[in-house]
């Protein structure tokens, strides 16, 4: 099935550049007009990876989410929808910086020769993009590494990024006992706007909603899915929803910008009282945000989400008489100590921190009957085992109020998008629990307040000599910089600050809160002068 002759002709027209590629915590991200070589190479690791499991269909999704619209990146999906397998990032990396044709050849042979693959088989790939005007190129390459391996393809076009990794798991799971919905773009509208419904039904219509959609794909999907709810039931006014105008995707817009810079993106104008929300540029991340009397803006992210979806849920479980069901939530070090005080102290739920990167939060949070994961960023979701699934379709309620919550938990399952963060999946369950609570933002605010935090970027000459352990929050590497770093903390009340290197920029991130805003900007200023 692998051609070699269309293999190496696809390398002439798709030239590897003098480029240090490396598959990230993001797959390959960078400026669009160096991943022309990237393309061809990951349809041809698509398909390795499809005929190693058996066919399976794998997903590559072409998107470079926050990053500014010259950027572009592509990601590879594994069967049930969730990323690639850490040990495959390893063998994409080294195709990607395989140059001429006789070394990719020599790649794509050891491969082969590892997983013992069958390549007369058949390899099937599914592929989906997002708005920015590099794409169609970069499909057109894609397509031809599909080709040269002679993958069966199917171009779903126009998607967001959780939409892919739906159709991926619907796609694999089709026909079983685990069928996870319909895989079509419809299908996924249905599937969550049915459950919405479900949860909705009796509660108070919120007033509509202003969603910032970054001038991104989460703009014309938003406005498919409200095809599908009556105007009485939910509506959503959106802000930033122009695909068309180039320039605009995630230009002082989108949750990365609502989150890094702590205030609300062009175009939106806060009125007290109303609900705000931010997707980000592939519309797999969500924060909220909102002004309070005197007009000052407040942010909900991750953790604030996190924290309301495990109140709730714990709420249901225990309603439902259910609860076997033990709930946990995963964090990663950049949660504001708050809400891990707040999470642990007051919900007394268990917590995890784990290292940055959603492969991570994914595979702690399957740990628990229900695990909810956020990044403090707005990308996460809400996992149910299988046995939690079974529990929730199987019993019997004896009283009205369990049969009841045993249907919404159903409904639940349903709305969440469980295969990776979903900013649409992700919203609807954020105004289901308002609208169950009969809360504003500012009532949901309530739970905790947030620690002042900074986020300082340092570029430094070499970011892989910070090597970190304790789930990154603590360095081992360069020698004695942890001691100072602490020897600094220490100095400040509720001080916590933690120096590592991204996994997707060529920077070093240090995160600093106290208990003030002064205080946590000499702590980060203190920290980052160490790092220099
Ligand atoms: P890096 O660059 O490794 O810090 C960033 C985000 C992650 C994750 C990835 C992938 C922060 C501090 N880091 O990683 O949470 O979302 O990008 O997009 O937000
Ligand atoms: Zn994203």
């Amino acid at each position: 099935i692998l051609d070699q002759q269309r293999i190496r002709a696809a390398n002439e027209i798709h030239p590897t550049p003098d480029v240090k590629f490396a598959y990230g915590t993001a797959g390959f991200r960078m400026q669009a007009d160096k991943l022309d070589s990237i393309m061809f190479k990951v349809g041809i690791i698509a398909a390795l990876r499809s005929l190693k499991l058996n066919g399976a269909t794998i997903g590559v999704m072409i998107t470079a989410s926050h990053n500014p619209e010259e950027d572009n990146g592509v990601k590879l999906v594994d069967p049930r929808g969730e990323m690639l397998e850490q040990s495959w990032e390893g063998l994409s990396t080294e195709l990607a910086n395989a140059r001429d044709a006789d070394s990719i050849l020599s790649v794509i042979d050891s491969i082969v020769a590892k997983y013992n693959i069958n390549v007369d088989n058949k390899a099937n790939v599914i592929y989906a993009y997002d708005t920015r005007p590099s794409c169609p190129a970069l499909v057109a390459s894609l397509k031809d590494g599909l080709d040269a391996a002679g993958a069966d393809s199917i171009d779903f076009g126009l998607k967001t990024t959780p939409q892919l990794h739906y159709l991926v798991r619907c796609i694999n799971t089709q026909g079983t006992n685990d069928a996870y919905g319909e895989p079509t773009e419809e299908g996924y509208y249905v599937k969550l706007s049915e459950a919405f419904k479900t949860l909705m039904k009796g509660k108070p219509v919120l007033p509509a909603i202003s969603v910032d959609c970054a001038n991104g794909v989460g703009a014309p999907k938003l406005k498919e899915f409200l095809k599908y709810i009556d105007s009485n039931v939910w509506t959503a006014n959106l802000v930033n929803d122009d695909i068309k105008t180039p320039g605009k995707l995630n230009y002082n817009a989108g949750a990365d910008y609502v989150k890094t810079q702590q205030k609300a993106p062009l175009g939106a104008v806060l009125n007290a009282g109303d609900r705000y929300c931010s997707f980000d540029g592939d519309a797999d991340r969500l924060v909220y945000y909102y002004a309070d009397d005197a007009g000052v803006f407040h942010l909900l992210d991750g953790d604030k989400i996190a924290g309301l979806a495990a109140m709730f849920i714990m709420d249901l479980v225990k309603t439902a008489g259910v609860d076997s069901i033990n709930v946990g939530v995963v964090q990663t070090a950049y949660a504001n100590g708050s809400s891990t005080k707040y999470l642990s102290g007051e919900l007394k739920v268990p917590v995890s921190c784990v290292s940055t990167g959603v492969k991570h939060l994914h595979h702690e949070a399957e740990k628990y009957d229900v695990g909810v994961y956020f990044e403090a960023n707005g990308h996460g979701t809400v996992l149910f085992s299988p046995e939690a699934l079974n529990t929730i379709k199987t019993s019997e309620g004896r009283t009205p109020a369990q049969n009841t919550a045993l249907t919404q938990l159903q409904a639940l399952t349903e709305l969440i998008n469980q295969t990776v963060g979903d900013a649409l999946s992700d919203m609807l369950l954020v105004e289901v629990i308002l609208a169950h609570r009969h809360w504003t933002c500012q009532e949901w605010d309530q739970a905790y307040t947030d620690l002042p935090n900074r986020l300082v970027k340092v570029v430094v000459a070499d970011r892989t000599i910070f090597k970190t352990t304790d789930a990154e929050r603590k360095l081992v590497e360069p020698q004695g910089l942890q001691q100072e770093i602490d020897t600094i903390v220490s100095k400040y009340s509720n001080g916590r600050s933690f120096v590592r290197a991204s996994g997707t920029e060529d920077a070093v991130r240090v995160y600093a809160e106290a208990a003030t805003r002064t205080e946590t900007d000499y702590l980060a200023m203190a920290v980052a002068q160490l790092v220099y």
